[in-house]
């Protein structure tokens, strides 16, 4: 990776490090339990796409990423609780996530759900109470809770899940497939990109960020179904080939390994084209050409 790009994304990760160490750093007596579930999670590692992703909107668009790093994370605390309930046994059932147990391995079933519902509601609480303290203003709150709660909901994650629960063992169509991935991966990474732009006020951008988020988000889904098939546990922090074992129809089950790395390469292409529309995006621009090599 570029230099001055790496120090640019590791400047980034430790900001946002510290504003999760935070984020559960008080543990109360009685229910401390939950607390430490939370933070196992949060901190096991990850790559930080999408608070990098909000702060670097927020920046192109003209806003100051610095205010900004706590609402940053309340996308990453979405994505690690779904990371969590997408590992339960009644979902997923994976036992290992981000190189070690899965939060439910090394917590009993029952405080890990409630460490995934913790992280799904904390990030409306940090949201309001920015608004509260003045850091931004109650009408930018509500945008970001809207946006936040409905890339979350029905016709977001939990929407994708449902379809990829239902799909299991059945062939699906590329359509579906399409579908199934703009909900359950593509809607986070969408709303982190937007939740950026609407930090930085300049609303007008919206559309150019959810079109670049459409195009990375779907590009993002193929990588990781090449990585499950040709990564290692070492690589990828948990097992490979369960896609193959949930009997899961996948990017590269109907597509094969190199019709999907063309199609993820496309995808790439025509997010950095969209970057075009943005000033400043060297760094972006970047970060996703990186993310189409990534082995993790
Ligand atoms: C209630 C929020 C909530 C969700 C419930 C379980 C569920 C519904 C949805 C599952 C969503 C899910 C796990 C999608 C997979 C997305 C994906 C490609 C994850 C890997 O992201 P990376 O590579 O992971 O950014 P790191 O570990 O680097 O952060």
């Amino acid at each position: 990776m570029d230099k001055k790009v790496e120090t640019a994304l590791n400047a980034y990760c430790e900001k946002i490090e510290a504003s999760l160490t935070r984020s559960t750093a008080e543990k109360p007596e009685l229910q401390g339990i939950v607390l430490e579930a939370m933070e196992y999670s949060l901190l096991a590692g990850g790559k930080r796409l999408r608070p990098v992703l909000m702060l670097e909107f927020c920046r192109m668009c003209g806003g100051d990423p610095d205010k900004y790093i706590d609402i940053a994370c309340t996308i990453e605390m979405i994505h690690t609780c779904s990371l969590i309930h997408d590992d339960l046994p009644c979902m997923d059932n994976d036992d290992f996530r981000r190189g070690r147990p899965s939060c439910h391995k090394a917590f009993p079933e029952n405080i890990a759900l409630l460490a995934g519902d913790a992280l799904e509601c904390l990030p409306f609480e940090v949201i309001s109470d920015a608004a509260l303290e003045g850091v931004i203003d109650p009408r930018t709150a509500v945008m970001l809770c809207s946006v936040l709660a409905k890339s979350i909901g029905t016709n977001g994650m939990i929407g994708g899940q449902v379809i990829d629960l239902q799909s299991e063992g059945k062939e699906i169509s590329l359509d579906t497939l399409n579908t199934l991935q703009a909900y359950k991966t593509g809607a986070l990474i969408e709303a982190a990109c937007v939740m950026g732009v609407i930090l930085s006020g300049n609303t007008k951008m919206i559309p150019y960020a959810a079109a670049y988020a459409s195009a990375l988000g779907r590009a993002f889904q193929i990588i990781d179904d090449i990585l499950d098939v040709t990564g290692t546990f070492e690589e990828l922090g948990k097992p490979i080939g369960s896609d193959d074992e949930q009997n899961k129809t996948t990017y590269v089950s109907l597509l094969g390994l190199d019709r999907s790395y063309i199609e993820a390469q496309k995808l790439t292409e025509e997010a950095l084209a969209i970057l075009d529309s943005f000033d400043d995006s060297e760094f972006l621009k970047e970060l996703t050409k990186q993310l189409l090599s990534r082995r993790n």
